[in-house]
C-alpha cells in the first residue's frame, strides 16, 4: 500500500525532532508545522531531479525560514540527493556536517540559497524569478521554463525587506513565483498578536499578488492551492494555516517548539501521537520507497529537456552562459583608446565607458540602479529596461529599494546565466549591507556599483558622504572592494570583478579625476590590488599609498617632496584585499618591510583611517577623515579636511623633522 501524504510528512517530522534532539540545538517547530505543505510541494509539484541537482531548468526552492533547516535536509535526504546522508543528518549542526545550523548553498546541492537572516530568502527568490523570465525571453520555453517556490515564516513577512520584495515582484508580474507562508501565528516571543496587527494578505494583494488561503496541515488542500497558484499569471502568496511543532502533543502551537529540542519525553509522546513507531533516524521501507519515487518524478522532464537542448541551435551559447564564462576581449581595445586619449572624468563616468564595452561583449550582464541611474551611470546605450512586458530587457529600474535590489541580485547570481550589477550611492551600501554579506558568504557574483564615494560628492553633505564605509566593507570576508583612481584603473577593476567568482564593490567618484595611468601596461595592474604607480627619483624616504580620487593628490605630494630632494614612491591601491592575496615577494616589492623606520609610509584616503596602519605601520602617517563630512563644494571640503597636496606635504615634512 502506498503511504499517505501524512505518513510521508511524518518522516520529516521525525527526522527534524531526532536531529534537533541529537544536537540538543535547532528548530523543530517549523519543519513539523510545514511538513505536510512541503510534502505536497516535493511529491507533486516541484520539478527537480536529485540525480542532477544543477539541471538548469529545475524549479528553484528557497527555504526562506532558514531556521527550519531540518525541513530541507530531510527533504533532500528522503528524495534521494547524494548528500546529506543519514549520518550527515545525525551530525546536524556539528563541525564538518553539511547540515549546518542554517542551510548553506555551498554545503549542499539542492540548497539554492543560504538563508537564516529572515526576509532575504524570499527577496532572493524574486531575483531567481527575474533571472528565469529573462533567460526565458532569450532562449524560449524549450530551454527555460521553471518556477520558484518559497517557504516563508511570519518573520520573513515582517521584515522590512519583504515590502521591497513584494513591490518588485508584483510590479514585474513574476507569475512564476509562489510563496507558501507558514502562518502559525507564533514567533520567538510568543503570539504574533504581540507584534503584528497588519493584514498581511491585503498587503500582498495591494502589491498585485494573487493570494490564497488553505489548511497547511492538509497536503491535499495545499496541493490544490498550488495548482491554482500555478494557473494564475500573478505571483502568488499561499497562506498556509499551520500549527508550529505539529505532532508534539504538549508543546505544539507554542513558541517552546520554535528553537529548542523538544526533550525525550515529548519526542516519545509525539511519536505516539503521530503513530510513528520507529526508533530515531529510522525511516520505514514503505516511506523511504514513497519518497524515492517522488524524487524520481523529474527524471522524465530532465530527459526531455536534454533532448530539446540537443536539438537547439542555441545549445552551446546557453551552456556557456549557464557555466558563467566571461569574455575579457573587450578590455584591451578599451584600454588602448583610454591611453590614446586619457580622459579627465569621474570614475562613475569611466565605469559607464567601460560598461559600454562590457555590455556589448558580454550578453549575461543585467544592470540596474536603485533610482539613481543618472548618478550611478549604470545604464548604457541600447540597454532596454526589463519590464513585465519585456523580460528580455537588460536594465532593471529597481526603484528606491537598495536592500531589495541587492537581495534580488543575489538571487539572479545564484540562479545562474546572468551577471547582475546594480548601483546606488556608496553611503547606501548600509541599506544593502545584509545582502552584500550574503553575496560574500554565498560567493554570489554580484557587482555593486557604488558611486559618490567620499566628501568629494560635495554639497549633499554628511548624510550622503561615506566615511567608514570603505573600511567596513573591506572588513567583510570574501568581498572584493575596488576604488579605482582613473578611467584605466576603472576598466581594470571592472575586468577583475567580472573575472572574480564572488562579489565585488566598485567605489566610484562623483567628481572628475585627472588620469594617472597614461602608459599602457601588459598586465592588469589593478588586479594585483596595489602597484607602484611612480618610483622615487631621489633616495626613497617616503611611500605614499593612496586609493581612488586621492591618487592624483598623492602624485602631487610626491612632486613637492621630490622638489625638496625627498624621494617618494606613489603606490596606487585600488583593492586592499587583492593586494593581501598576492605572494609575499610581490607585497614586499611594493611595500618593503613595514617595520623599517627609514621609510615613512603615508596612507591617503578620504575616509576612516582605522585599518590603514597595517600598511603604514604605527609609525606611519594616516591621512583621512575620522569625523562626519560637511556640506560644501567638494574643493572646499578637501581643503577643510586637509586633503590637499600642500597640507599633506606639510604634515609629511613635519613628521620627517624637516
Ligand atoms: C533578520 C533576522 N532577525 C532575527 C532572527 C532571529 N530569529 C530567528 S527565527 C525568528 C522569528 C521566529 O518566528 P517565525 O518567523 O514566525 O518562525 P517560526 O517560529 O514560526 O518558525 C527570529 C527573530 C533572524 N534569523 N533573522
Ligand atoms: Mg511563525
Amino acid at each position: 500500500m502506498q503511504p499517505t501524504q501524512r505518513r510521508l510528512a511524518n518522516a520529516i517530522r521525525a527526522l527534524a525532532m531526532d536531529a534537533v534532539e541529537a544536537a540538543n540545538s535547532g528548530h523543530p517547530g517549523m519543519p513539523m508545522g510545514m511538513a505536510d505543505a512541503a510534502t505536497a510541494l516535493f511529491t507533486r509539484h516541484l520539478k527537480y531531479d536529485p540525480a542532477d541537482p544543477h539541471w538548469p531548468d529545475r524549479d528553484r526552492f528557497v527555504l526562506s525560514a532558514g531556521h527550519g533547516s531540518m525541513l530541507i535536509y530531510a527533504l533532500l535526504y528522503l528524495t534521494g540527493y547524494e548528500r546529506p546522508t543519514l549520518n550527515d543528518i545525525k551530525r546536524f549542526r556539528q563541525l564538518g556536517s553539511p547540515c549546518a545550523g542554517h542551510p548553506e548553498n555551498f554545503e549542499l546541492a539542492g540548497v539554492e540559497a543560504t538563508t537564516g537572516p529572515l526576509g532575504q530568502g524570499l527577496a532572493m527568490a524574486v531575483g531567481m524569478a527575474i533571472a528565469e523570465r529573462h533567460l526565458n525571453a532569450i532562449y524560449g520555453d524549450d530551454l527555460v521554463d521553471h518556477r520558484t517556490f518559497v517557504i516563508a515564516s511570519d518573520g520573513d513577512l515582517m521584515e522590512g525587506i519583504n515590502h521591497e520584495a513584494v513591490g518588485l515582484a508584483g510590479h514585474l508580474k513574476l507569475g512564476r513565483l509562489i510563496v507558501l507562508w507558514d502562518d502559525n501565528r507564533i514567533t520567538i516571543d510568543g503570539s504574533t498578536d504581540l507584534s503584528r496587527g497588519e493584514d498581511v494578505v491585503a498587503r500582498y494583494a495591494a502589491g498585485g499578488w494573487h493570494t490564497l488561503e488553505c489548511d497547511g496541515l492538509d497536503a491535499g488542500k495545499v496541493s490544490r492551492a498550488l495548482d491554482e497558484a500555478i494557473a494564475d499569471e500573478r505571483p502568488t502568496l499561499i497562506r498556509c494555516k499551520t500549527i508550529i511543532g505539529y505532532g508534539a502533543p504538549n508543546k505544539q502551537g507554542t513558541a517552546a517548539t520554535h528553537g529548542a529540542a523538544l526533550g525525550k519525553e515529548e519526542v516519545e509522546a509525539a511519536r505516539r501521537e503521530l503513530g510513528w513507531d520507529y526508533p530515531p533516524f529510522e525511516i520505514p521501507a514503505d516511506v523511504a520507497k514513497g519518497w524515492r519515487a517522488a524524487g524520481q518524478r523529474g527524471s522524465v522532464d530532465r530527459a526531455e529537456w536534454h533532448r530539446r537542448l540537443d536539438a537547439s541551435k542555441a545549445k552551446d551559447k546557453f551552456l556557456a552562459r549557464i557555466a558563467g564564462k566571461v569574455d575579457d576581449r573587450w578590455l584591451k581595445p578599451h584600454l588602448d583608446s583610454l591611453i590614446a586619449k586619457p580622459p579627465t572624468v569621474a570614475t562613475r563616468k569611466a565605469s559607464e565607458m567601460a560598461l559600454e564595452a562590457i555590455n556589448a561583449a558580454i550578453p549575461a550582464t543585467l544592470g540596474g540602479s536603485a533610482d539613481l541611474t543618472g548618478s550611478n551611470n549604470t545604464k548604457t546605450k541600447g540597454q532596454e529596461p526589463l519590464t513585465a512586458d519585456n523580460y528580455g530587457g537588460r536594465y532593471i529600474y529597481y526603484g528606491i529599494r537598495e536592500f531589495g535590489m541587492a537581495a534580488a541580485m543575489n538571487g539572479m547570481a545564484l540562479h545562474g546565466g546572468v551577471i547582475p550589477y546594480g548601483g546606488t550611492f556608496l553611503i547606501f551600501s548600509d541599506y544593502c549591507r545584509p545582502a552584500i554579506r550574503l553575496s560574500a558568504l554565498q560567493k554570489a557574483k554580484v557587482i555593486y556599483v557604488m558611486t559618490h564615494d567620499s566628501i568629494g560628492l560635495g554639497e549633499d553633505g554628511p548624510t550622503h558622504q561615506p566615511i567608514e564605509h570603505l573600511q567596513s566593507l573591506r572588513a567583510m570576508p570574501q568581498l572584493e572592494v575596488y576604488r579605482p583612481a582613473d578611467a584605466v584603473e576603472t576598466a581594470e577593476c571592472w575586468a577583475a570583478a567580472l573575472a572574480s567568482e564572488g562579489p565585488s564593490v566598485l567605489a566610484l567618484t562623483r567628481q572628475n579625476l585627472s588620469p594617472v595611468r597614461t602608459k599602457s601596461s601588459a598586465r592588469n595592474l589593478s588586479a594585483h590590488g596595489a602597484y607602484r604607480l611612480k618610483k622615487a627619483e631621489a633616495a626613497r624616504k617616503v611611500i605614499l599609498i593612496a586609493t581612488g580620487s586621492e591618487v592624483e593628490i598623492a602624485c602631487a605630494v610626491a612632486e613637492r617632496l621630490e622638489g625638496q630632494g625627498i624621494g617618494a614612491d606613489v603606490v596606487s591601491m585600488p583593492s586592499t584585499e587583492r593586494f593581501d592575496a598576492q605572494d609575499a615577494e610581490y607585497r614586499e616589492e611594493i611595500l618593503p618591510d613595514v617595520s623599517n623606520r627609514q621609510i615613512l609610509r603615508v596612507s591617503i584616503e578620504a575616509g576612516a583611517t582605522v585599518g590603514w596602519e597595517r600598511y603604514t605601520g604605527l609609525h606611519g602617517l594616516r591621512i583621512g577623515i575620522d569625523r562626519f563630512g560637511g556640506s560644501a563644494p567638494a574643493k572646499d571640503l578637501y581643503e577643510h579636511f586637509g586633503l590637499t597636496p600642500d597640507a599633506i606635504t606639510a604634515k609629511i615634512l613635519e613628521k620627517l623633522g624637516k
